[in-house]
């Protein structure tokens, strides 16, 4: 594997950066997690502008334009013959001193690795996963805004932890207020009355962007879709849950908090959209070869 850096291909063992970065030493930077599907990069637009918002709201300056990001991180797919895989982008603060002050950090870095990746086993989607409700909450917009892609994710990596604790393998993640946000790494999705309703991004999501293209598939096929916030009672009587992400995909949610949602089987709806989902990853996306 051969792994960019600042511009630089470097192969896996010596791809390598300072331990004086700022992105080790507190987590200040940003990240993207993007997929490639039969040889395109799939969404990399909506993936780079979400960085560049990111970015702008810890006031750190990219040091490449939004068009060399695009090269880029289609190069780095080339150069390692990625097809289908997984490309992490990250932008660092830049190496520092033994300080959190960010004005003492020279350049931020520009990493880019194209590998693959596979959160779950496939007979997960098969079929559907258990979830529960964890104490952590998600952060405040007035703390850490949750729709800053950082590098800093123990809000969501403790909420993890709690999942595993509880021998499953995601979190809802409930805001301050008790209303449903999104899970540790991906969105939440319910079927009400036939219709599609996920939380609002002012609930504590992340702009997903998985959430989007699903928002607009399921608008393509005639399917309501709001946003309202949901409750965890709102949960247990929804008729399909499933969650979205770039990772994820689309994964069907059978049980949350030890109740049976809808049949306890993956929901036709849910089936539909994920079907709709892989079909436009066939057709769409940046071309890397
Ligand atoms: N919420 C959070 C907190 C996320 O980190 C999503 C929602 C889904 O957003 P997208 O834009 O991907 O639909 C994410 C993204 C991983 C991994 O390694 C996590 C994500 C994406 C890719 C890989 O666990 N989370």
């Amino acid at each position: 594997m051969k792994v960019f850096i600042d511009g630089k291909f470097y192969p896996e063992r010596a791809a390598k950066i300072s331990v004086f970065d700022h992105g080790l030493l507190y987590g200040d930077g940003v990240f993207e997690g993007i997929r490639a599907y039969h040889g395109r990069v799939f969404k990399l637009k909506e993936h780079l502008d979400r960085l560049f918002c990111s970015a702008k709201a810890l006031l750190l300056d990219i040091p490449m334009t939004h068009a060399q990001l695009t090269r880029a991180v289609v190069e780095t797919c080339r150069v390692n013959r990625v097809r289908n895989g997984y490309v992490r982008l990250l932008v660092t603060r830049g190496v520092g001193t033994l300080g959190l002050n960010p004005n003492r950090c020279q350049r931020p870095s520009v990493i880019i690795i194209a590998g693959s990746i596979q959160l779950y086993p496939p007979e997960l989607y098969e079929r559907g996963m258990e979830i529960v409700t964890v104490p952590t909450t998600r952060n405040l917009h007035s703390a850490v805004n949750p729709a800053i892609k950082s590098l800093n994710y123990l809000n969501n990596i403790l909420a993890k932890i709690e999942a595993n604790i509880a021998g499953v393998e995601e979190a809802v993640m409930l805001n301050a207020e008790g209303y449903v946000a999104e899970c540790t790494g991906d969105n939440l999705f319910i079927v009400k009355n036939g219709e599609l309703q996920t939380p609002p991004l002012s609930a504590g999501a992340l702009y997903g962007i998985t959430r989007a293209t699903v928002m607009d598939l399921a608008r393509e096929a005639g399917i309501k879709v709001t946003e309202p916030n949901l409750t965890r009672y709102d949960l247990f009587n929804a008729e399909e849950c499933f969650l979205t992400g770039t990772g994820a995909e689309i994964v069907p949610v059978v049980k949350v908090d030890g109740r049976v949602i809808g049949s306890g089987r993956p929901g036709d709806l849910t089936r539909m959209l994920t079907e709709r989902y892989h079909a436009l990853t066939r057709v769409s996306g940046e071309p890397i070869f």
